[in-house]
């Protein structure tokens, strides 16, 4: 009898050891992190922002289940800049070298720095970049696309990468998968070019409309592939040029992949997605589904794409260990460079919302962009944020996350907002820069918004947006005027030097 009670006692100890141990781990155990990074989402764009023209349940439920933050913003109103800060925590115009990428551009991150996945594997998470690029690829030598492609994401901290290079608009159409070109018949070599033809003979988009299915309306007018022709040239690799009708089916299923081979490692996944940019070809079924043509379209498929992501989490039981960030890097714009009917069947769509501007805009709606963060079981549901937050600070907030130290020098620009992101308080930033497509700077503290003088041009012709370039210094009242309709710098002088001294002091590092 005493031997039994003995072994049931050890069978007790040994029990409740496992379960500490097991408890341990789960506790432990860092939370994935998934970054829904979209493309050209405008504020207003999605209904969980208010807008009645289109629904997007999927996104919608996010942020009910989620924190839906007001007055966050990318660090600038085009791509490559927003993208490089992302990922450097630095802000892109402290660097020559980091406007909009062309497609033959190479890598612009440095592979000294370390970036945000570089700091997580620290960690100990497994990273993955899934989607749209455009931080370029390859060193200044210039790239055989036919080789391995080095540098490449594999030497700033991503563990996997599946890659659109650049953007859906611009040659290579190929997918690059681990820096290496998916599908590529090496007796069929590709060549780029971003000077000149390469095949004077190759039909374009300005010989050959005949041969579209999608008609540039300005610029987009070179080599043709899958019937729409595209920014720079290119032959070869017949084999691997994509069908864009099957992007987001294919990086969803890439990312469905990864998530699914993740079994010990926390892991962080940035997912890029190509929708809603240029050229907006959606799958066939999501055509003519919204009633507001292609752009209504890849809109509807990029909120599908954000549910079924959900649901793989879900079937992997992996939600409540997950944190979710849904945005974008930078503003809306209706007619990007093809003739997609955006313009015609807006209707009272207002992508902007209320702000001023858009994609390549110093206003308002150049940066300010849907941020949603959902967190199951941490982040209390259904809430609003309206504090000032940057994505340049995802990084040192996803470091104190991770428990990782950000030394002295990396990530200079961020800082740690994790309470913010997790809806914890709404402390706002203390200011916080823009960037516009010709770099004028704007700088928003409280409630005011100064945008520095410039040269630039006051519209982009091409895509019918006002730029917000002045000579004079303007200052907006966001408060009373969130729509920047009245330069207020004349009456508040005083202002108008406190912030420009700011600026000067930031610009200065
Ligand atoms: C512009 C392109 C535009 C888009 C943009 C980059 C022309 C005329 N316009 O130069 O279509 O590709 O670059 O967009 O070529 S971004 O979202 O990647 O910054
Ligand atoms: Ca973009």
């Amino acid at each position: 009898m005493k031997k039994m009670i003995k072994r049931f006692l050890l069978a007790l100890v040994v029990l409740s050891i496992s379960v500490a141990v097991e408890s341990q781990t789960t506790k432990n155990k860092k939370p994935n992190i998934i970054l829904i990074y979209t493309d050209d989402l405008g504020y207003g764009d999605v209904s969980a922002y208010g807008t009645s023209a289109i629904q997007t349940p999927n996104i919608d439920r996010l942020a009910k289940n989620g924190v839906r933050f007001t007055n966050a913003h990318a660090t600038s109103a085009t791509c490559t800049p927003s993208r490089f800060s992302l990922l450097t925590g630095k802000y892109a115009w402290r660097k020559e070298g980091t406007g909009i990428a062309p497609g033959d551009a190479s890598l612009i991150i440095p592979v000294t720095t370390t970036t945000l996945p570089g700091m997580l594997q620290k960690a100990g998470y497994n990273t993955a970049v899934v989607g749209k690029w455009h931080l370029g690829l390859g060193d200044a030598k210039g790239l055989d696309w036919n080789e391995k492609i080095k540098p490449g994401p594999a030497e700033i901290g991503f563990n996997y990468s599946f890659l659109i290079p650049a953007t859906g608009d611009r040659v290579p159409c190929v997918f690059v998968e681990n820096q290496q070109v998916v599908n590529l018949d090496k007796n069929d070599p590709i060549k780029v070019s971003y000077t000149g033809p390469i095949d004077p003979n190759a039909p374009t988009g300005k010989k050959n409309p005949e041969l579209l299915k999608m008609h540039p309306s300005h610029g987009h007018d070179m080599t043709i592939v899958n019937g729409i022709s595209r920014i720079g040239y290119m032959t070869g690799g017949t084999s691997a040029l994509w069908k864009d009708e099957d992007f987001a089916n294919i990086l969803l299923q890439k990312a469905t992949a990864y998530i699914t081979q993740q079994k010990t490692n926390p892991f962080f996944l940035y997912f890029s997605t190509h929708d809603i940019h240029v050229p907006r070809i959606a799958h066939e079924r999501f055509v003519g589904k919204s009633g507001m043509g292609p752009r209504g379209d890849v809109l509807l498929q990029l909120d599908w794409t954000v549910g079924q992501l959900e649901e793989v989490l879900k079937k992997n039981g992996l939600l409540e260990n997950t944190l979710i960030i849904f945005t974008s890097d930078n503003g809306q714009v209706i007619d990007d460079g093809y003739k997609d009917d955006a313009v015609e069947k807006l209707g009272n769509h207002k992508p902007n919302g209320i702000y001023r501007g858009g994609k390549y805009s110093a206003f308002e709606a150049g940066t300010r962009v849907p941020f949603i963060v959902s967190w199951k079981g941490t982040i209390k549901p259904g809430k609003v944020n309206n504090a000032l937050f940057s994505q340049v600070d995802l990084y040192a907030s996803l470091a104190k996350l991770a428990g990782v130290k950000v030394e002295e020098g990396q990530a200079p620009d961020s800082k740690n907002y994790l309470p913010v992101l997790l809806n914890q308080t709404n402390k706002p930033r203390e200011y916080l820069v823009e960037q516009s497509i010709n770099s004028t700077l704007s700088l928003l503290v409280g409630n005011w918004k100064y945008i520095e003088p410039s040269k630039g041009p006051k519209i982009n012709k091409d895509t019918n947006t006002e730029l917000g370039n002045s000579p004079e210094p303007q200052l907006f009242n966001l408060t009373n005027d969130p729509s920047e309709t009245k330069n207020v710098a004349a009456a508040y002088s005083e202002k108008v030097k406190e912030m420009q001294a700011l600026l000067v002091k930031i610009k200065q590092g």
